[in-house]
């Protein structure tokens, strides 16, 4: 029932590994051909696997895992699937029902430690529960904000028999999607914001999720908006456009800073505004009139910071509805777009090419101009994310793939993997620090196994990067536990596992590495070792705000 409900859901891929408690699904698999199931070599890369597939092709990610540690490896996956509303359906075996919370071999309370991660979970008691709690469960994690939902079944069912009955319709208590805008509201939305002397909008995740792009930009150009975006709304609003403000937030473009602090109306939509967002809370946009939120979860209204105008709507439609009202467009807008340019001019994006050491944005530049804006781009956390978000004018939507919510080292290679699935007719470039890779690196037996086409960019710096930048722009100086000089021979370690690799350590190597990387079929490494000073700027200082963003030093 559980397998014939995943094909009746059109699955394609499964994410699992076996145990004690799963095994009578799987003893099924067999017979359900058209279910790849994918062995991964840890759950977490199970969980971040099927996180990068459902980011990169839109259907939900599916996971397999056992009971007890199985189930309990997948928590980061889970958390960084919930951070960024990614659809997810993770299907856990646990004991049998006569023996949940006897301390049964392999027994842990998986809806508990998953609860505060995952947007519902099932614990599946009775085979009358089935099919329809898998049906629930994808129709719950693909609607209204999505994310992952857990199905904790225990071994006495899976072994059960009984008539299937599939529910013709879904019935949830309390799951209620909100598919209206409220055109009131939206009229003086877009009202304010064209009328306003200083406008700003920002875009977050949610834009991509309903693929509002076109109605984004729509909207920005008839009502003359500039648009930012949030680390995880990148490719929502093209940075090369001309009313593009590029990344917001607290390793955010000193222009996009400047425009926020001095706007007088700002619209948030699809994303949650959290402290990445806003730096020190009581300093943010203190110049903002009129704060309007476009979120289709209503519980992040106010959450962070309390609008004026409220719209709990997809920001497809409210954006849609926003457009047909724009009304007149204020007269000195011509001076807020010279006070943006004068910005973009004075706080550039910059980095030290002289030093003699290999620079990261040496790397990425080559690397994207690779991509030519149609390879997708799935960066690891620290500052290789930040360095990988802020070097291409992404142009496209759905192509800058990271754990921006639960920032989870290790994210990169499994979720690289995952999208290389959901994708197979994109090139996927896995862009990562030493410190992050080498926690899911056990996944590349499945890039290998595979040969799935993924190239691996390791931005080496020989320590936690970001930490050490932290220590040493905000501590004191005082490095404490950042060093990583003692790590693999990753040329070696790629070899171990059965893929290609190479090092580099000198600027006129890059192309040529990154050459043999196009040419090679299969995954490929490059081993880059950068500048271990190398710093991401602009940088907001812990605890300050965003007027006080550090930029790179000049020279
Ligand atoms: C699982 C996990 N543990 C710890 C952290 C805290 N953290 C954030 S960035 C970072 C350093 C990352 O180092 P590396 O992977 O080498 O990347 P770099 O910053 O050097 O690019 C650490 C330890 C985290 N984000 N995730």
């Amino acid at each position: 029932m559980v397998l014939e409900a995943l094909e009746r859901e059109g699955v394609e891929y499964i994410f699992g590994y076996p145990g004690g408690a799963n095994l009578p699904i799987y003893q099924r698999l067999a017979g359900h051909p058209a279910l790849k199931h994918i062995l991964v070599r840890h759950e977490q890369g199970a969980a971040h696997m099927a996180d990068g597939y459902a980011r990169a092709c839109g259907k939900a990610g599916v996971v397999f895992a056992t009971s007890g540690p199985g189930a309990l490896n997948l928590v980061t996956g889970l958390c960084t699937a919930y951070m960024d509303s990614v659809p997810m359906v993770a299907i856990t075996g646990q004991v049998n029902s006569n023996q949940v919370g006897r301390d049964a071999f392999q027994e842990s309370d998986v809806i508990g430690a998953t609860s505060s991660v995952t947007k519902h979970s099932y614990l599946v008691t009775s085979i009358d529960q089935l099919p329809r709690v898998v049906h629930e469960a994808f129709h719950i994690a693909t609607t209204g904000r999505p994310g992952p939902v857990l199905i904790d079944i225990c071994k006495d069912v899976q072994m059960a028999e009984a008539e299937r009955v599939t529910p013709e319709r879904l019935e949830i208590p309390g799951y209620r999607l909100n598919g209206h805008v409220d055109l009131h509201d939206a009229r003086i939305a877009a009202q304010a914001l064209a009328g306003a002397e200083r406008p700003v909008i920002l875009a977050g995740h949610g834009v991509l999720l309903s693929h509002a792009e076109p109605e984004l930009l729509k909207f920005a150009e008839k009502a003359g908006v500039p648009v930012g975006t949030t680390l995880l709304g990148i490719g929502a609003f093209p940075v090369d456009h001309p009313l593009s403000l590029h990344m917001t937030g607290f390793m955010g473009t000193g222009w996009n800073l400047k425009a926020v602090q001095n706007a007088d109306v700002l619209m948030f939509v699809g994303m949650r505004v959290d402290d990445r967002v806003t730096a020190r809370l009581a300093d943010f946009a203190p110049n903002v009139k009129t704060f309007i939120h476009v979120d289709i979860d209503g519980s992040e209204m106010g959450k962070n910071v309390r609008p004026h105008i409220e719209l709990v709507a997809d920001a497809r439609l409210a954006l849609e509805a926003m457009a047909s009202h724009v009304g007149q467009v204020h007269p000195g807008r011509g001076t807020w777009f010279a006070q943006i340019d004068a910005w973009r001019e004075e706080h550039p994006l910059r980095y030290t090419r002289s030093n003699g050491h290999l620079q990261p944005q040496d790397v990425l530049v080559d690397m994207y101009r690779r991509c030519r804006s149609e390879a997708i781009v799935v960066a690891d956390v620290g500052q290789n994310q930040i360095w990988a978000a802020l070097w291409w004018n992404y142009d496209k939507p759905g192509l800058f793939i990271n754990s921006g919510g639960a920032g989870t080292m290790g994210f990169a290679l499994p979720a690289a993997i995952g999208a290389k699935f959901g994708r197979p007719d994109k090139a996927v470039w896995c862009v990562a620090g030493e410190g992050g890779f080498v926690m899911t690196s056990q996944e590349l037996s499945v890039a290998v196994e595979h040969q799935l086409d993924i190239k691996i960019v390791l931005l080496n710096n020989f320590s936690l990067g970001m930490v050490r930048q932290f220590q040493d722009d905000f501590y004191g100086g005082v490095r404490s536990q950042v060093d990583l000089t003692h790590m693999p021979d990753f040329v070696k370690l790629a070899e171990a596992y059965g893929l290609p690799a190479v090092r580099v350590d000198k600027l006129s190597d890059v192309g040529p590495a990154l050459d043999a990387a196009e040419r090679t079929r299969g995954p490929f490494l490059i081993d880059f070792r950068i500048d271990p000073e190398a710093n991401v700027y602009p940088i907001v200082p812990l605890g300050k705000s965003l007027n006080d963003f550090w930029e790179a030093p000049t020279k």
